[in-house]
């Protein structure tokens, strides 16, 4: 399978998030992306390329034009401050507050934000938009006849809604590729998430459409961030009803309860019949990710990997979420390597 990938993803390096009162060095590093390119490499699963640049037109198509400005400009605007440390947001216009935009930085940070989880850096628009890049290129190879490829996108995309940074993404990747589909001609696209966070950007973005269905298995967020959406009550809205699929499941889910919820989540994209796959990827399933709270271990991916392969259709890999860091590579490859050994 051919994987995309860019080193510009080492240019965004936040440093630090909030957990358990504390500020920690960001889970989302740069040695995420390594690894997973380093287990491509030994496990030779085919070429690694550099993205082409089809530049911001595509990224519109996704992303409003004044959210892409802001993200453009922010970190030039910090630096007018004389700062030098992460940008990071700290209100937001929850309820009982307006929705107005303010004139300064952090009004407007706040404003494009929905968490605190996505610090901007000198060199996260780069980063970020070369992360797009990497997710057009390897839908490219798709609409070109590739059975399978795979984009190795850090800062990963499935939090980010239309106008909204947070939970480490800035742009939804996986949409952004899944529209590019769309643009080209094909009429019916899956997202199948299997990140252990709910893709609350990808749902939000597709909820009111039927061309792009969208099934995530997360944990339940009544209990698990994003919280405030990805309940198995959200099918979708005017022309998208009947088109979006949650299955939330309880911390400490392993594969028995994570692949019968994977069985019903095929089973809607093959009722629906679509024409291409789009996987989010992420495998913060796994057992000892430090954040999250599935026991989902290596061979499972394998598995994973094997009955997205039983869908039978031209199938995108996104990368998304995983903070194992030591094993990210092995578990997001099996993947892979499962979809690849299968027909
Ligand atoms: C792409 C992706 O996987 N983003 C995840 C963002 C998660 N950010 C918030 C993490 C909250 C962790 N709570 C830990 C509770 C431990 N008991
Ligand atoms: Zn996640």
């Amino acid at each position: 399978m051919l994987t995309i990938y860019s080193d510009d993803h080492h240019l965004h390096h936040g440093r630090s998030e909030l957990m358990h009162g504390q500020l920690m060095p960001c889970f989302e590093m740069p040695s995420r992306a390594d690894h997973v390119l380093q287990r491509v490499k030994d496990r030779e699963l085919g070429q690694v390329r550099a993205p082409h640049d089809f530049g911001l037109a595509p990224l519109q198509r996704i992303h409003s034009a004044d959210y892409l400005d802001f993200l453009k400009g922010a970190w030039q605007r910090w630096t007018t401050f004389g700062r030098d440390g992460d940008l990071l947001p700290s209100a937001w216009p929850a309820r009982t507050l307006r929705r107005v935009m303010p004139t300064c930085l952090h009004g407007q940070l706040g404003y494009y934000s929905f968490d605190g989880g996505a610090p901007i850096t000198a060199g996260t628009w780069q980063a970020a938009y070369s992360a797009a890049q990497v997710a057009l290129t390897a839908q490219q190879a798709v609409q070109q006849g590739a059975r399978g490829a795979f984009a190795l996108c850090r800062p990963p995309g499935h939090h980010a809604a239309s106008d909204l940074m947070g939970g480490y993404c800035y742009f939804n990747n996986a949409a952004i590729a899944a529209q590019a589909f769309i643009d080209q001609g094909h009429k019916k696209i899956a997202i199948l998430d299997v990140d252990y966070h709910h893709g609350n950007g990808t749902q939000s973005i597709f909820y009111n459409r039927s061309d792009v269905l969208f099934a995530s298995i997360h944990g339940h967020p009544e209990a698990e961030y994003p919280y405030f959406l990805g309940y198995a009550e959200e099918l979708g809205d005017g022309a998208g009803a009947g088109y979006n699929f949650n299955y939330p499941l309880p911390a400490g889910s392993g594969w028995d309860t994570w692949s019968a919820a994977l069985e019903q989540a095929c089973e809607e994209i093959e009722r629906y019949g679509a024409d291409i796959v789009v996987v989010s990827l992420g495998v913060d399933t796994f057992k000892d990710d430090p954040i999250s709270h599935f026991k989902l271990d290596s061979p499972d991916y394998l598995a994973m990997g094997e009955r997205i392969a039983k869908l039978g259709k031209p199938t995108l890999f996104v990368m998304e979420g995983g903070y194992a860091v030591k094993e990210i590579g092995i578990n997001a490859v099996n993947v892979l390597e499962g979809f690849e050994s299968a027909q």
